[in-house]
């Protein structure tokens, strides 16, 4: 037996949603993941952030790449759709079922080495183009599943669990989303759900590409003095900027007078809280985001928080003018409208 099922007897008494689930509808198969692995709290992060946001289980589809990060979709919203693609090509698959079916929300759950490594050109056009998703990835700095070799995110200097030091500079995947034009930029540390679960909300709320980098530490093979993805490592060097305190409420719209607080509108009409930790950061200013982020880098600091989003973006269908209508949904009357449609057409491109 390759996983463990969970019992589905659920007690009366669990509290429901407003769609009628429980927090339990939304899990998955009982983790294989080591003990203490932190890619098992963003995966209770995420039921925890699907169960408040009342989001039906049969609405989402999660797809992910290979690697410890990538089985965890087994985990959580088990009565979802769900597709384990090749190292590093989720980006794509995804892409291909966003493009013929916009109606589903979509969960791209990705590796350090599954989208920095081997699926960095994969990340980079999924970013650019507006890949209407939520794009998570958990950082641990190695490939876990191989045995803790350096990840493409490993910092240089940092040291390996038996004493080799990485050489190689580390790609910082949150400064590239920004470079890259993502729409909503965040990152955050397994081990701070109440940072963690919210920046999930804002994410799925957003209607464009939105990218959260998680640091997520790998205690078999990357929890260690020299490391800098330990948790005793992102402890003592969490810089959060803000912190969201997301609102999802049409009703409770109203401006605040208190100047540590930023309204930011959401698409569905509600709006998002986000409270400043840094006074003067603007997370509407990409550029600002970018400089800081780097800023913060060079005193070897990890910035947190949101980073920057961009309340009015444009996702891949605005682009391309697509049908609203999923592909699979549409008849012979639309899908073959007869030859004068098609001799129109053909007159257009001459
Ligand atoms: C095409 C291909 N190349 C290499 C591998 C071997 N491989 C499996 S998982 C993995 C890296 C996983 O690292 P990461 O995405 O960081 O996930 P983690 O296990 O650390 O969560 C590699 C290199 C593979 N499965 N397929
Ligand atoms: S090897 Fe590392 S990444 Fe994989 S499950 Fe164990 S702790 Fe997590
Ligand atoms: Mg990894």
């Amino acid at each position: 037996m390759t996983y463990l099922a969970k019992p589905k007897l659920h007690h009366p008494s669990l509290q429901k949603n407003a769609v009628g689930y429980t927090r339990r509808d939304y899990e998955g198969k009982v983790s294989t993941l080591c003990a203490g692995c932190g890619h098992d709290s963003v995966s209770a992060a995420i039921v925890q952030a699907c169960w408040q946001l009342d989001i039906a289980p049969h609405r989402v589809a999660k797809l992910s790449g290979i690697g410890c990060s990538s089985k965890t979709p087994d985990y959580f919203l088990g009565a979802s759709h769900g597709f384990n693609t090749v190292h590093g090509r989720m980006p794509s698959v995804l892409t291909g079922a966003n493009l013929a079916n916009r109606e589903l929300l979509y969960l791209g759950i990705s590796g350090d080495g599954d989208s920095a490594s081997i699926g960095l050109g994969q990340f980079a056009h999924a970013m650019r183009r507006g890949v209407a998703m939520v794009y998570i990835v958990e950082n641990n700095g190695v490939y876990g599943l191989t045995k803790g070799q350096f990840s493409a995110t490993a910092d240089r200097g940092s040291t390996a669990k038996k004493g080799a030091t990485n050489q190689d500079a580390a790609i910082d995947l949150v400064s590239l989303a920004l470079q890259l034009g993502a729409t909503y930029v965040a990152r955050s540390f397994s081990g701070d759900k109440s940072q963690l679960v919210p920046l999930i909300e804002g994410a799925i709320k957003h209607r464009g590409a939105a990218f959260i980098d998680v640091i997520s530490p790998c205690v078999a093979f990357n929890n260690h003095a020299g490391s800098t993805r330990s948790y005793d490592h992102v402890r003592e060097h969490n810089e959060a900027l803000n912190r969201i305190d997301f609102i999802d409420l049409a009703a409770e719209q109203q401006a605040s007078g208190d100047e540590a607080l930023i309204m930011l509108p959401q698409p569905d009409g509600g709006q998002m809280r986000l409270r400043r930790l840094h006074p003067d950061y603007d997370p509407t200013d990409r550029i600002a985001a970018m400089n800081q982020v780097a800023a913060l880098q060079a005193a070897g600091e990890i910035a947190t928080g949101l980073l920057f989003v961009d309340p009015l973006a444009r996702d891949m269908h605005q682009g391309l003018n697509t049908v609203t209508t999923p592909l699979n949904r549409l008849g012979e009357r639309e899908l073959c409208p007869g030859a004068a449609v098609l001799a129109k057409i053909n007159a257009g491109l001459r």
